[in-house]
């Protein structure tokens, strides 16, 4: 069996121009796994801690090299094992959250290709051996951009079209890729900015949630009929415009406390086809949460990140008080993948719906998110606007599997 003969980690930059690692894993077969980090910049105060680059370089390079070197990449548990051993830390701050999981996935996919099986199989095999059905999750398409992803004055993070789950993924790409355009032209003519954020949505100044799902729905009304084929999804990032006491909407001048803002989404609800609501409150503010679960919870996807943050054991708190129904998955909230397909597999077994998601600062060489979705059977993906490289790749990825899973 192939062992583990080298790790190497450098430097570089990710798509908002900071910089990050990127780790290669080498087998005694020749076989290679490369895999860079991706950061977020909305950030749950529970994630796993990321160091700085350069100390993560020499940390990787040096003390997790020697640790690996000999070891079987396919126990991808005990490879996981000894990096949080090796740490020692509860948020992974001591080897860094980004040296790891650089190392856990780049491991993963060495073996992979030491296999020649594709990645998603491989991953399966892990997640769920012997299962051999799969999925395309159905993207959730970014684009608009307000919050911490843009410089606009835009208080929720993220608008989101989302296709219908019947649509087959091909068609849903075009369909995201077309109100994508008519977006961009019916932003303009009104005398908008089409400059993008950090996800690639537009982000002009002058919009309130209410006007950008306006704008939103007047373009997908032209290629398909909303609450038929698209709906539609807000990741309103609550955290980062929640003050001491209240929640301050800065485009409209209000400042509401919790239930004001639950008013302001029930508003929202009934002109609009929304789905899905991500961190619609700040994390700690779980009576809001309950509140809103209660009414709504068999209507709308309730969906934590910044309140579950990947971490199987926050997870399993966060549960018996049904605040949700399902969960953003992103493996640098945690640092492995041994732990993120154990946060996953928690997640299904309590019927909570997954989605499986990109950071706002991304990479565009790295592809893992797609593969890792369709491993898991997640239901959605989310990696931004079908725009800009890094967002794209990981897109086009699943229009790879998708086809190639089509032509069996
Ligand atoms: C989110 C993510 C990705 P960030 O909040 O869901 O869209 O943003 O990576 O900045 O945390
Ligand atoms: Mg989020």
């Amino acid at each position: 069996m192939p062992k583990i003969s080298n790790i190497s980690c450098h430097k570089i930059v990710n798509s908002r121009g900071d910089w990050t690692v990127m780790t290669k894993v080498t087998l005694d077969d020749g076989s290679v796994g490369v895999q860079s980090v991706p950061e977020g910049a909305s950030k749950g105060k529970k994630e796993a801690v990321d160091i700085l680059p350069e100390k993560s370089v020499d940390l990787v390079s040096n003390v997790i090299n020697a640790a690996l070197l000999g070891k079987d990449p396919f126990n991808q548990g005990n490879i996981d094992k000894t990096l949080v051993e090796i740490d020692g830390t509860e948020n992974k701050r001591h080897l860094g959250a980004n040296s790891i999981l650089s190392v856990s996935l780049a491991v993963s996919k060495a073996a992979a290709a030491s296999k020649g099986t594709p990645l998603y199989k491989y991953l399966r095999e892990i997640f769920d051996p012997g299962n051999n059905e799969y999925t395309i999750p159905t993207p959730a398409f970014n684009i608009l951009n307000g919050g911490k992803h843009a410089n606009n004055k835009l208080s929720f993070q993220e608008f989101m079209v989302m296709p219908a789950k019947k649509v087959p993924f091909d068609k849903a790409y075009e369909m995201g890729v077309n109100i994508y355009h008519d977006l961009e032209k019916n932003l303009a003519k009104a005398g908008m900015d089409i400059d993008v954020g950090d996800e690639g949505g537009f982000a002009p100044n002058g919009l309130t949630p209410k006007l950008a799902l306006e704008f939103i729905k007047e373009c997908a009304a032209e290629r398909s009929k909303p609450g038929g084929n698209v709906f539609f999804g807000i990741d309103v990032a609550a955290d980062s415009f929640k003050e001491i006491l209240n929640y301050f909407i800065e485009e409209e001048g209000l400042h509401l406390n919790s239930e004001g803002l639950a008013d302001y989404y029930r508003d929202l609800l009934k002109d609009f086809p929304l789905i899905y609501l991500e961190d619609p409150f700040q994390e700690e503010d779980f009576a809001a949460w309950k509140k809103f679960y209660n009414e709504f919870s068999e209507t709308l996807m309730i969906v934590g990140d910044d309140l579950t943050v990947t971490n199987p054991s926050v997870l399993e708190q966060i549960i018996p008080m049904k605040l949700i129904n399902a969960v953003i998955a992103k493996p640098n909230q945690i640092g492995t993948l041994t732990e993120t397909f154990e946060f996953i597999k928690i997640a299904k077994d309590n019927n909570l719906q997954v989605i499986v998601s990109h950071r706002s600062g991304d990479t565009a060489e790295d592809t893992f998110i797609a593969d890792l979705a369709v491993a898991v059977g997640a239901e959605f993906m989310k990696s931004g606007a079908p725009a800009r490289g890094e967002r794209v790749a990981k897109y086009n990825r699943l229009l790879e599997i998708f086809l190639e899973l089509s032509s069996n």
